[in-house]
């Protein structure tokens, strides 16, 4: 093992709490569900066995519905705030014995699982999980695919890039004349530059009080506050649908539903290409335009092997890699930068607006291979691995000075650094 493998495994064992890795220490104690996603994938490369509690942990959240939440509030005795009483899940019918919040998130969670049956295959657990993943994918399927499209809405920014700009109009169209005072453990911890403000929390808050009127299940954008056809979300999405099916296929099954699926979302997305900016268009349910944002979420339909070998080509030479919006640059070397430097709210400092994160630059490298762009892949998975060398694994990064921003000894930052480096399993 490197002394960069060894590192990121000490960042990993010091946040795991027995039953899941938390995120971060002390910014965020409880568990996540696409960090546990990507902590898994990770822990695939070095320890199998703990990969799978991972996933275990996680779905002692799942709702009787099928949905696997974004917060899973395992009993804890931590700082941590707006928490569990924020969400109140057991007045909700169908909600698990232990309390979560009332949203989902990126479903990574196949990936995961096929990442661990990849390291070492246990065709038990396939026989535990897959059932599980089978009703969340068709849950969204069912519950959010408000407009026929095939595409899968978010409801809340927390359940993709909470403070991207591109939610920004969303969100300022919110009431928030009756949101109830709030307090933020974050504020306790981080700088509030590289956080989102309190204008956005208010509006987070709106929309949970208002999808707590309805146990967090609006029917249609109509009851829905914020209804956000979030293109990195979908992307997530279609490729863990083709995971899902592999997996079936290793129990025996067909995985015919999963398939299928993987095909619809990959369609979808592709009418979303936009030839002039050579990347794909993002759309608000309530505002009814598709459009181009300039925020990196426009790329990832890469990961989901969506374009064709010349559009990938396009997308990466105009826009990943392109100095002038998501590319390195003499002045800033370090990318991809999570909003387009042409965007007039890039930040280089503030969370999902600007800064760097290993999360993207790791989907946008497997996308890259996946495509056979393996020259471009292999410079960005080297120049992420000497980020995270330089200013060790923290939660994002500016990208002028690679200065380190946000919580340190992030465990997804060091769980990719380990799938990154492909340490033999
Ligand atoms: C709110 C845990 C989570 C990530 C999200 C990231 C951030 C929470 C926050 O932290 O969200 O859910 O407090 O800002 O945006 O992607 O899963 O790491």
């Amino acid at each position: 093992m490197t002394k960069l493998a060894d590192v990121a495994l000490s960042v990993l064992r010091a946040n795991n709490t027995g039953l899941f890795v938390k995120p971060a220490a002390d910014v965020y104690p409880f568990q996540w569900n696409w960090d546990s996603a990507l902590i898994a994938i990770g822990l695939a490369r070095v320890d199998a066995a703990r990969g799978r509690q991972e996933v275990r942990a996680l779905l002692r959240g799942q709702w009787a519905d099928g949905m696997v939440p974004h917060m899973v509030f395992h009993d804890a005795n931590v700082d941590y705030s707006p928490g569990p009483e924020l969400w109140d899940s057991a007045a909700c019918p169908g909600a698990p014995l232990v309390a979560t919040s009332g949203l989902t998130q990126p479903p990574v969670l196949a990936t995961a699982v096929r990442a661990l049956h990849e390291a070492s295959a246990d065709l038990s657990f396939l026989e535990e999980v897959l059932p599980a993943l089978e009703a969340w994918h068709l849950w969204l399927h069912r519950e959010r695919d408000f407009d026929g499209s095939g595409l899968v809405a978010i409801v809340h920014p927390w359940e993709s890039a909470d403070n991207a700009p591109r939610f920004d109009r969303a969100l300022a169209r919110l009431r928030r004349d009756r949101v109830p005072a709030f307090d933020r453990s974050d504020r306790r911890h981080l700088a509030a530059d590289e956080r989102p403000t309190d204008r956005d929390y208010e509006g987070y808050m709106a929309i949970v009080h208002s999808l707590r009127r309805c146990d967090y299940r609006p029917r249609s954008p109509t009851e829905a506050p914020f209804a956000y056809v979030d293109v990195s979300f979908n992307s997530v999405l279609a490729a863990a649908e083709d995971d899902l099916a592999w997996l079936w296929r290793e129990l025996g099954e067909g995985g015919a539903r999963a398939a299928a699926a993987a095909t619809r979302v990959r369609t979808a997305l592709a009418g979303r290409w936009d030839d002039d900016a050579a990347v794909y268009r993002e759309l608000d349910l309530h505002r009814g335009e598709e459009e181009v944002t300039g925020n990196v979420g426009e790329l990832m339909p890469l990961y989901a092997g969506v374009p064709d070998e010349p559009q990938a080509r396009r997308l990466f030479r105009e826009a990943l890699w392109a100095a002038d919006r998501y590319g390195p640059t003499p002045e800033a070397p370090w990318a991809v930068t999570t909003v387009s430097r042409s965007n007039p709210n890039f930040d280089a400092r503030r969370y999902w607006r600007g800064p760097v994160w290993v999360n993207i630059n790791w989907f946008l490298v497997r996308g890259l291979e996946r495509l056979g762009l393996t020259a471009e892949a292999e410079e960005l998975r080297r120049m992420t691995l000497r980020l995270v060398e330089a200013s060790g694994f923290s939660e994002y990064y500016d990208p002028a000075t690679g200065e380190p921003l946000g919580s340190r000894d992030f465990s997804w930052s060091a769980a990719l650094t380990l799938d990154l480096l492909r340490a033999p399993p």
